[in-house]
């Protein structure tokens, strides 16, 4: 990473450097220019110095979306604080988590998260930075590329999130391999995310990739719907939209789905969780809008693994980003032939330092430095294409034999009356079994029983379907399993 220079700050590079006249945020109430937002971040950055935060000190930020949040994201970065930021309609149990955990320097709260954070016990609770006394002008903090400066919770599967620690390098890195060399993001770009800023999928691609090259991002602070994405994209035109596949899925089936207009749209990316071909297919026939899906994580920083414009792969998660180096391997780290299931072990310079005391767990995820050991299953083809086929620690054994639940579930949704599914393990008789849980309208257990037994090994069939209205989802719209398998929290 030599291109990156030496003395690197985030806030000057993304936001500082931008011409002060051009959008950089559409709000609520109305656009702001590069100018008005370097200001309003220099009035933060001096409130918390006010405030007694130093650099490497942590800002725990619990903030809707908004101008808010990306001041103080920013202002955080510009006095060479590490940022760390959490969902906002958590219960206080999780805050109170956080809080402990990360033991931050101040809380960056609003209306939203305060009360429950005062309950959570939060010290230096802040509610709104007061900045309209605070000079202007503001130094940025002497920062370097290797320093520690964003923190990224797991969305792990198991056991109390933790924060992968990231150098200021792989926001500018992953801006330059995924941003700029895959999406060929652009000055004219608008992006409009689907998940929530606290999601670093949602916050880079709106508030840290366009920045890179001058574009712009929309924010807004309530909650994401299929409805309030057509109107957001009627009223404000985006060039990309940063989608997962719940609300892909979501928009699709909407009933106004035929009337609406993307035609603004010159991207989909689609992250998060794998998008079953199926529902690709049907996002193609009704908006014909490209989507490039692709995985990326906290661990790795962001997506590592994407499909290129112009050449994507119905059901693949594409190929690797340049810039890293993607093996697939067995259980022991050694690489598996094309087309063999195995672990994606990817390495670049982006890849978290550690997760923060967490030592076994660091050793396990990170066996090498820039190398993190993800917990998804791949295949690849000769092509060098990746195909998603669940998480490690997803997988069944059923009869003696490993199933994984990915492969009933791309079976099942290619079912016609199947709008979601999920599969996961249930006892029966002291014995595992794949248990279909079904988003369907019109179609028999017993149909979906032989639709997948005619198409997989018998021993794959789900013994038991259960009908259900919607799938469980975690804030950052992922399939929450552990709901599913009545895990306890
Ligand atoms: O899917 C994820 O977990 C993720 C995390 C960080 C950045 C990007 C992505 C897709």
């Amino acid at each position: 990473y030599e291109d990156v220079p030496a003395s690197f700050n985030i806030a000057s590079y993304f936001v500082d450097r931008n011409d002060p006249g051009r959008t950089a945020l559409i709000t609520g109430d109305g656009p702001v220019t590069y100018g008005d937002l370097a200001t309003r971040v220099n009035q933060a950055g001096n409130a918390l110095l006010e405030l007694g935060v130093r650099q490497g000190d942590r800002v725990l930020i619990a903030m809707s979306d908004g101008l808010d949040f990306v001041v103080a994201w920013y202002a955080a970065q510009k006095i060479g604080a590490v940022t760390a930021e959490v969902y906002t309609f958590l219960p206080v149990k999780d805050y109170r988590y956080f809080v402990e955990y990360v033991s931050p320097k101040v809380v960056l709260a609003d209306r939203t998260t305060a009360a429950k954070l005062i309950e959570a016990g939060a010290p230096n609770l802040i509610v709104g930075l007061d900045t309209d006394r605070q000079p202007s002008a503001l130094a940025a903090a002497p920062t370097s590329r290797d320093d520690v400066a964003i923190w990224k919770f797991t969305t792990g599967s198991t056991g109390a999130p933790k924060a992968c620690v990231l150098a200021a390098r792989s926001p500018l890195l992953s801006f330059d391999w995924y941003a700029r060399g895959v999406l060929d993001i652009r000055p004219d770009d608008v992006v409009l995310p689907v998940p929530k800023l606290f999601f670093g999928y949602a916050r880079d691609m709106t508030a840290l990739f366009p920045f890179g090259v001058g574009g712009a991002g929309i924010v807004f602070p309530e909650r994401t719907t299929a409805d309030r994405i057509f109107e957001l994209i009627a009223e404000h035109r985006p060039t990309i939209l940063v989608n997962v596949p719940t609300m892909m899925g979501a928009m699709v089936s909407h009933p106004d789905a035929a009337r609406q207009d993307l035609s603004s749209l010159r991207l989909c990316t689609s992250a998060g969780e794998a998008l079953p071909a199926e529902l690709h297919r049907r996002w193609m026939d009704t908006f014909g809008v490209e989507v490039l899906d692709g995985i990326g994580s906290s661990e790795a920083y962001h997506i590592y693994l994407s499909n290129r414009p112009g050449d994507a792969r119905r059901g693949s998660l594409g190929q690797v980003v340049p810039g890293y180096r993607a093996q697939v391997v067995d259980l022991d780290g050694r690489p598996v032939p094309d087309g063999e299931v195995g672990r994606l072990e990817i390495t670049g310079e982006t890849v978290a330092l550690e997760y923060f005391q967490a030592p076994e767990k660091t050793a396990a995820t990170f066996p090498r430095p820039h190398t993190v050991r993800s917990g998804d299953l791949v295949t690849r083809d000769q092509d060098g294409f990746f195909y998603y086929q669940g998480r490690a620690d997803d997988l069944l054994k059923v009869g003696g034999v490993w199933v994984a639940p990915a492969e009933i579930e791309n079976c099942l949704m290619a079912h016609p009356a199947v709008t979601e599914c999920a599969v996961v393990g249930y006892q029966e008789n002291g014995l595992v079994k794949p248990r279909a849980f079904v988003v369907s309208s019109d179609v028999t257990a017993a149909e979906l029983q032989d639709f997948v037994k005619k198409r997989l090994s018998p021993h794959k069939y789900p013994r038991d379907v259960q009908f259900v209205p919607e799938l469980p989802k975690t804030a950052s719209g992922k399939l929450d399993r552990r709901a599913l398998r009545g895990d306890s929290p």
